[in-house]
């Protein structure tokens, strides 16, 4: 499941986000939180429309969505990078899979800003400085600890002289300011680092909470960030209203897709998911996996039986069943295809694994 950790400078909007994302109803304001360290998580569906169309067609007792978990982490400001992140929060950072990183382009003189003025550019480097110095540290410390290491021969020399090549690779990078996520990674690395919390590799969504109206600025988040205008507190209304009443609302703004789905969309680019269906007249379900991951890798999301006892998978995209009408017309046609365990999943695919265990 895809974890999403939703940090920037208090009072950016990022509780009033998760209430967006999570339909939650959590306190938001000036009296809540501040700046301290303090964590609310949610789990919840991710909305799909093609999962819903073919539910339609093919009437399962059940639906079952793909899931995602947003956590609404506060505690991250301004000089946090500079010491040891506290472990709580340190904790929850590392365990999300990217951020939505929630900058204040929006003026509301009840919730000032904590800096005074509005100025989104200055926030947003303001947060990837913070992350960057986090990162500078650990490898600053992880380089001590390994020429302590070689001093005492605790291990091969060449083993610890490439990786200590390779810290300094990362610290080299950190002090041009380019996030870890701009680099690419070999096996070996990515094993090397498996062990270590650096902020800056992961994927990052930036938010640009704009006043009701207001234009999108332009801001430079070319460091492998991606960049999305929200109105969270026109959103965070909009999604307390009853179901009926919000369509008519989002219509009337001329909203074609609401801002939880956007952005749930938009994260499945970022971290370059993909979802698949299944089917049975149980239950019809939507799955998430990393692009480029093969039919043997479906099976085994769903059940280790199906991979261990993988014989072939039937395949057909959605949009090509709902136009075709029926499993059986599909078969008929020879459009359900029979794929073996190395097909190479493309997203929106239905699939049918055949397996014997
Ligand atoms: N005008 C305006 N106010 C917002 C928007 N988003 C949040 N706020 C307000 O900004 C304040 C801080 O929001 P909150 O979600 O608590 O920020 P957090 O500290 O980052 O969790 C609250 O008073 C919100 O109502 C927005 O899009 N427009
Ligand atoms: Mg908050």
């Amino acid at each position: 499941m895809m974890r999403l950790g939703i940090i920037g400078l208090p009072r950016s909007g990022k509780t009033t986000l998760f209430n967006v994302l999570t339909g939650e109803d959590l306190p938001t304001g000036p009296l809540a939180g501040g700046g301290r360290f303090d964590v609310h998580t949610a789990v919840v569906d991710i909305p799909d429309s093609r999962l819903d169309a073919l539910s339609k067609l093919l009437k399962p007792r059940k639906t079952t969505y793909a899931k995602v978990t947003y956590a609404d982490i506060g505690g991250l400001q301004i000089g946090s990078g500079r010491e040891e992140l506290p472990g709580p929060l340190m904790n929850q950072l590392e365990q999300m899979d990217a951020f939505l990183h929630v900058v204040r382009a929006f003026d509301d003189p009840t919730a000032p800003h904590p800096l005074s003025t509005i100025d989104p550019a200055r926030d947003h480097m303001a947060m990837e400085t913070e992350l960057l110095l986090h990162d500078m540290l650990m490898v600053d410390r992880r380089l001590q600890r390994l020429a302590e290491e070689r001093q005492k021969g605790a291990r091969d020399h060449g083993v610890i002289d490439r990786e200590i090549a390779f810290f300094k690779h990362l610290g080299a990078s950190l002090d041009r300011e380019r996030p870890l996520r701009t680099l690419d990674f070999s096996i070996e690395e990515t094993q090397i680092l498996s062990g270590f919390s650096l902020l800056t590799r992961k994927p990052v969504l930036v938010l640009i909470n704009l006043e009701e109206g207001e234009a999108i600025p332009v801001l430079d988040v070319s460091d492998g960030a991606q960049m999305i205008g929200i109105q969270a507190k026109l959103e965070m209304e909009i999604a307390q209203l009853a179901p009926g009443e919000a369509q008519a609302f989002l219509a009337e703004y001329g909203i074609e897709e609401s801002g939880r789905e956007r952005i749930i969309h938009a994260c499945c680019d970022l971290l370059e998911f993909l979802s698949f269906f299944t089917f049975n007249e149980q239950e019809g379900r939507a799955w998430t996996l990393r692009q480029g991951s093969s039919a043997l890798e479906a099976a085994g999301a769903i059940h280790s039986d199906m991979a261990r006892g993988f014989i072939k998978a039937e395949v057909i995209a959605w949009d090509e069943l709902i136009a075709l009408g029926s499993i059986a017309e599909a078969r008929a046609q020879g459009k359900l295809r029979l794929e073996g365990k190395d097909y190479k999943m493309a997203d929106g695919e239905l699939i049918y694994i055949r397996f014997s265990v």
